[in-house]
């Protein structure tokens, strides 16, 4: 290449690029990410690791503290999710004092280098501070609490969230609501889902709102109950926008074959649909490092669960649960598993990654 040349490809690289142009060497520029193969319109996401059980892991926390990996996540993702830290337990940390310092520095981060945010999450039966879940409160007070914390974080990131997950995991893998554990369901009854869905859609009237759940990938029980009682809510005229599929999948299990007809279903309600938790575990061999076949059954389960995404026109929204190893939240979960995400703890890239990013380019 003559120098005048590369001096002016350098150049609009830089300029056209930023603030994105800061991607990590290791990936190799712009031209070769995860967003710039993406069909227009069509978000790749991650999960921001942060908060949960990185709490109790021997780093700092990775958001805030890893340079390298906040290049890598602002360089390759067009949207994010905070992993924890607008969950109830972190934003909502004592009655009446909320910590918002955390997600606003996510939401602040996205709109720099221009990616949109899905919370997470309002209404859920886990991850709620001791000061909820062992209060002692009146059903009208119990209301209140719900109703003043979706106005207040909703609003305060109004006009700056994506996809809300206004409800999460509400059903059990047999289609059945979850009215033990969930303090919600419990103490107010079902109606309370359609309220929080009413309060979050006055707060923020451009959000799009969801469910989400995990296995609600095929056709089953769980997939079913959504179905029907999104259905009816839509039908009264409740600000429900969206059904995802979290996607966390493992090797152990087959590939639900039917994520594409489940999705299109979705969709036929006037609903949008996306993935928003993936990844893929694997149990490891005794050496700790996948084999080459793992690696490319793996690559197989991201590039289909993709497709299944872009064959479906409602699906504009693929979220994978982390992108490297070393703070995915599988081994931390399930004994024996692991290698769960796209790269490698130096951020080099697996045949998974490859395959997402060859599959979306193809779509380009
Ligand atoms: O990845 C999250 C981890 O850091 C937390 O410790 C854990 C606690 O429940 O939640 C994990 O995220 C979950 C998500 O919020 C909802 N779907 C399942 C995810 C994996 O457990």
């Amino acid at each position: 290449m003559k120098p005048a040349r590369l001096i002016l490809t350098l150049f609009t690289a830089v300029t056209l690029s930023a603030p994105v142009a800061s991607a990590a060497p290791e990936t190799g520029g712009h031209h070769q990410t995860l967003r710039w193969a993406a069909p227009k319109g069509f978000h790749i996401g991650s999960a921001v690791a942060g908060g949960g059980h990185h709490e109790n892991q021997p780093y700092p926390d990775p958001f805030t503290s890893d340079r390298p990996y906040r290049r890598v996540l602002a360089a390759e993702f067009s949207s994010v999710s905070p992993e924890n830290q607008m969950k109830w337990e972190y934003i909502h940390p004592e009655r009446g004092r909320y910590n918002f310092g955390t997600a606003d520095a996510i939401v602040r981060f996205a709109q720099q280098n221009r990616q949109v945010v899905r919370g997470h999450t309002l209404l859920w039966h886990s991850q709620n501070p001791e000061w909820l879940e062992k209060g002692t409160f009146t059903k009208d007070e119990l209301r209140a609490i719900l109703r003043e914390h979706i106005t207040t974080v909703v609003g305060r990131y109004r006009g700056r969230i994506q996809q809300w997950d206004v409800a999460n995991e509400i059903f059990t893998d047999t289609g059945a609501l979850r009215t033990a554990d969930n303090i919600w369901i419990r103490e107010l009854g079902p109606g309370i889902v359609a309220d929080a869905f009413r309060w979050a859609h006055q707060a923020d009237p451009k959000a799009k709102l969801f469910f989400n759940d995990y296995n609600v990938e095929s056709v089953n029980a769980k997939s079913d109950a959504y179905y029907a009682l999104i259905k009816d809510l839509r039908a009264a005229g409740v600000p429900v926008h969206g059904f995802s599929a979290q996607g966390h999948l493992s090797l152990d299990y087959g590939f639900p074959d039917d994520l594409e007809r489940n999705l299109k279903r979705f969709a036929g309600l006037g609903l949008q649909t996306a993935l928003t938790e993936v990844d893929v575990r694997m149990t490891l061999p005794a050496s700790g490092v996948p084999t080459e076949a793992q690696l490319r059954q793996q690559a197989d389960y991201y590039q289909r669960m993709l497709t299944a995404c872009l064959n479906v026109s409602s699906c504009r929204s693929f979220t994978i649960w982390g992108f490297v190893d070393k703070y995915s939240w599988v081994p931390v979960f399930f004994q024996g598993q692991g290698a769960a995400t796209v790269m490698w703890d130096d951020f080099s890239r697996k045949p998974a990654y490859d395959a997402l990013r060859s599959t979306l380019a193809a779509r380009r």
